[in-house]
């Protein structure tokens, strides 16, 4: 009998040894030490403190002025830079701005596409869409929140900064390193704004990037103005049952 099971479990070990080995092959690694095991009862008590830390986080159009030093900017991009990326070729470039020269020159340059678009470009299903929010063409958190960051996809590139290489997957890596850049701007104790003017093209310039560089979207980060509002509009949440499914 217990033989029989060692030549099963041998049997066994084969076939799963050939599904996965050749993959696993010829690659270096190292062991994976800084994996942290919970006891279920914390992970599920740390599961729902993430998701009521998250359930603060909102989108917010009023900012104060006040300072916020750049080393902690600096580690949310760290962060961000810890994102999965199609062949890890991390093909991001972040450009986090302070200068008030330089934000004027964004607000200016954001507010005279967002005229144009809330003058008719952006059409009536748009318009009516974004009226509980009660955004407009004004953005001067532009110009006086402390830190804008824009980030821009590389669509060459490769692991070694300078490589020209072709990367992968190139906008759902840059979208999962933005998603942790906001959750690491939250969790430091700032609040944000996305902000997506069309075109975009204006920050290339602004920011010095290499024209094969597409900015992707631009962060404002700072603390929120004394009388900060936050929209209902953006409060209703889809439930669990409207956005999953369990099967
Ligand atoms: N970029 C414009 C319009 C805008 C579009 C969407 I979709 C929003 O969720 C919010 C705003 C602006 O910033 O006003």
């Amino acid at each position: 009998m217990i033989i029989r099971m060692l030549h099963i479990y041998s049997v066994l070990s084969k076939i799963t040894n050939k599904l996965y080995t050749p993959l696993m092959k010829n690659h270096a690694s190292t062991s994976l030490s800084d994996f942290i095991e919970y006891p279920i009862d914390e992970m599920i008590a740390r599961s729902a403190e993430f998701y009521a830390t998250m359930q603060r986080r909102h989108s917010i159009r009023q900012f104060s002025e006040r300072s916020v030093p750049q080393s902690i900017i600096e580690n949310c991009i760290k962060a961000a830079g810890t994102a999965p990326s199609g062949a890890n070729h991390q093909p991001w470039h972040f450009v986090a701005m302070q200068d008030d020269a330089i934000k004027q020159q964004v607000r200016e340059a954001a507010e005279a596409h967002e005229h144009a678009f809330y003058a008719g470009r952006a059409g009536d299903e748009w318009i009516n869409a974004l009226k509980p929010l009660g955004t407009d063409a004004q953005k001067p958190y532009l110009a006086h929140a402390p830190w804008l960051i824009a980030i821009f996809s590389q669509k060459k590139g490769g692991v070694k900064a300078g490589e020209k290489h072709t990367n992968y997957y190139v906008h759902e890596s840059v979208g999962i390193a933005t998603g942790m850049l906001i959750t690491a701007l939250h969790q430091s104790g700032l609040v944000t704004l996305t902000h997506t003017p069309k075109p975009m093209s204006f920050l290339t310039k602004i920011c010095g990037r290499p024209e094969d560089e597409r900015p992707y979207m631009l962060i404002i980060a700072g603390y929120p103005a004394e009388d900060a509002t936050v929209p209902e509009h953006a409060l209703n949440k889809k439930s669990l049952d409207q956005i999953s499914t369990f099967i």
